[in-house]
């Protein structure tokens, strides 16, 4: 068993950090500020092949595991977590088409969705269902052309800003095989936006809510098959909760770089915030709890590539223990920076305000435990 990366990973984590450093952090308070990604970004993303990153290599991805996304994530969230997560939910919908989709589909969205001239947005949560997913009710009514929609998704990631909506339909009865998955472009008549979101943490990506009034859409629009959109959606959120635990733990490890910087140069009562005793624990803590988030993520990853039997649980498990981990360690770092922790130019409190939300949304930290349990309590 060797828990180190290969040289190739090393390299995956380095270019994904390079890339980071040098094209978003410097303007990731700007974009916070703004409330929106420059579009711009995204071809320099899709260059290095990081926007079908486990997208097969024959619809123009880079074929790469969970495994390397992960790398990739922990890599991009170090400049900023929100850019890097909302990228993740791109390639979440990028994986879920090439698994699921027919031929003609991949060959028609794939190419498009790895050069980014298509950004896609994943739609599963609904005013009225959140952590019960499978209780949703938009609904998609048989036409002689596809399907006509009706309904409302909320928090969409990307709402009115994405170019498709990947998004949980019903197509029949009530609870989970009644749902199906389908693409809407934007622009089709009949789809529409909420406002913005005003958002504690974020706020770079936009969220809105989706709102469906008799939007029509082909019948080549379904992904895979009718009834079987719940467990697609379910399976990608698989990979996608590795990854928002991967978002995480970058950001709470660009925390805690900054707070060894911190107290390496303030002092207090004459000696350097490092020199003392209590500080450094708490150093060696937020330390310990990384290092061992991140070897039990890249083991759930390594479980999700090799389809392990227990792969759902070990990342319900890995998103669970790394987001509770990487926001105590954020919290600790602003706590290190004192008073200045709390000022917006030193970074921290945004990656603070950032980090809160991995611990709700791709499945609550309490819906994780739902899945945990139900799976030990089967085996
Ligand atoms: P609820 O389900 O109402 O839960 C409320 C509380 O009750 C939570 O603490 C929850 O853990 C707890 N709870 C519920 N059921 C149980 C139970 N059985 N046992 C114990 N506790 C329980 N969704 C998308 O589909 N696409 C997106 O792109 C997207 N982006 C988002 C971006 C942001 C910034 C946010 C905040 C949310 C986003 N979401 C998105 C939605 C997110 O996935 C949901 O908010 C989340 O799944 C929780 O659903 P809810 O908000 O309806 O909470
Ligand atoms: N992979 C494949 N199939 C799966 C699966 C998985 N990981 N999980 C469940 N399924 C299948 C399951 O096998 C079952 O099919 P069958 O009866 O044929 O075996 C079917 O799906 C229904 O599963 P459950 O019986 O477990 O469904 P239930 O209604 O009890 O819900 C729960 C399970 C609570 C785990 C699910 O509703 C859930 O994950 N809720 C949280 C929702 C969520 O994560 N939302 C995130 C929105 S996206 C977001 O936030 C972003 C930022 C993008």
């Amino acid at each position: 068993m060797d828990f180190s990366l290969t040289e190739e990973q090393q390299a995956i984590f380095d270019m994904a950090y390079a890339f980071g450093q040098e094209n978003i952090a410097p303007f990731a308070q700007e974009w916070e500020a703004a409330g929106t990604i420059p579009k711009a970004l995204w071809p320099k993303v899709a260059e290095l092949g990081l926007a079908g990153i486990y997208v097969s290599e024959e619809h123009g991805g880079s074929g790469l595991s969970r495994l390397d996304a992960t790398l990739v994530f922990e890599a991009l969230a170090m400049a900023c977590p929100s850019v890097g997560s909302f990228l993740s939910i791109h390639n979440m919908c990028g994986g879920m088409i090439d698994t699921y989709g027919s031929d003609a589909m991949k060959t028609h969205w794939l190419p498009k969705l790895c050069t980014m001239e298509t950004v896609f947005s994943y739609c599963l949560t609904e005013p009225g269902s959140g952590s019960d997913a499978a209780a949703l009710r938009t609904r998609a009514q048989r036409s002689n052309s596809g399907y006509v929609l009706n309904g409302t998704k909320a928090f969409i990631s990307g709402g009115g800003y994405s170019d498709v909506y990947l998004t949980m339909v019903r197509t029949g009865d009530a609870g989970p095989k009644g749902i199906s998955a389908v693409l809407i472009e934007n622009g089709r008549e009949g789809l529409s936006f909420g406002a913005l979101e005003n958002k504690m943490g974020w706020r770079a990506q936009p969220t809105a809510q989706v709102q469906f009034d008799d939007c029509a859409i082909p019948a080549d629009n379904l992904v895979g098959q009718e009834g079987q959109g719940f467990a697609y959606a379910m399976a990608g959120l698989d990979g996608g909760r590795l990854n928002i635990a991967a978002s995480a733990l970058g950001g709470a490890q660009a925390a805690l770089n900054a707070a060894l910087s911190y107290t390496a140069e303030r002092k207090a009562f004459g000696q350097r915030l490092d020199q003392f005793q209590a500080l450094q624990f708490k150093l060696a803590d937020m330390e310990v709890k990384l290092q061992t988030a991140r070897i039990f993520l890249r083991q759930a990853a390594s479980k999700l590539d090799a389809k392990a039997a227990d792969a759902t649980k070990y990342c319900a498990m890995a998103k669970l223990y790394v987001t509770d981990v990487a926001f105590d360690v954020a919290n600790q770092a602003l706590q290190l920076h004192g008073g200045y922790g709390y000022l917006a130019d030193y970074g921290i409190e945004k990656i603070v305000r950032d980090l809160r939300v991995h611990q709700i949304l791709e499945g609550t930290n309490e819906v994780m435990r739902v899945i945990i349990s139900r799976q030990m309590i089967a085996e």
